[in-house]
């Protein structure tokens, strides 16, 4: 199977960026964390994105905060498609990091989950790769079913 890698601007965005790490282990999808900054390790930044297509990489989530170029510095780099996390970081309240990953030229875009929404980033990326791998689809599948039946028992009960 093709491995996630997960790109963090500062290891400050750990605790947000655990939570699609732990997405990607329930589905049995191999990852990869780094810590890369597009603006003051921008040549490792280069190397990784440039690299990641024959690495076995099949999908890319870059998380940043504040002034977060790093999943469309990422993206301008490789053909893989990236999913941008913007990261709550400043007095802003993450609408800078929200902004500065959405808005990219037509050709290079970036899929932008909602900010600290580390989860949906992992779920779009094992969505991504379950397209080519069957067991993956079935996975899929099967978490949607039991989220339905959840949210079903749930209503059962307001019924009594
Ligand atoms: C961004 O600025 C990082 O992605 C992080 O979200 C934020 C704060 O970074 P540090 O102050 O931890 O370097 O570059």
């Amino acid at each position: 199977m093709k491995k996630v890698a997960i790109v963090m601007g500062s290891d400050s965005d750990l605790p947000i960026v655990k939570k699609a790490a732990q997405v990607l282990k329930d589905f049995g999808v191999p990852t990869e964390l780094r810590v890369l900054s597009a603006h003051r390790c921008a040549a490792e930044v280069s190397e990784f994105a440039r690299n990641a297509e024959k690495n076995g990489t099949g999908v890319i989530i870059a998380a940043a905060g504040k002034a977060a170029h790093l999943a469309g510095a990422i993206a301008g780099q490789t053909p893989l498609p990236v999913i941008g996390i913007p990261i709550k970081a400043s007095a802003l309240e993450g609408i800078d990091a929200l902004l500065s990953t959405v808005q990219m030229p037509a050709g290079v875009p970036v899929a932008t989950v909602a900010i600290d929404g580390a989860a949906n980033a992992a779920f779009l990326a094992v969505q991504i790769l379950a397209v080519s791998d069957d067991a993956l689809m079935e996975k899929m599948k099967a978490y949607r079913a039991a989220q339905t039946a959840k949210v079903l028992e749930a209503d059962k009960k307001m019924e009594q």
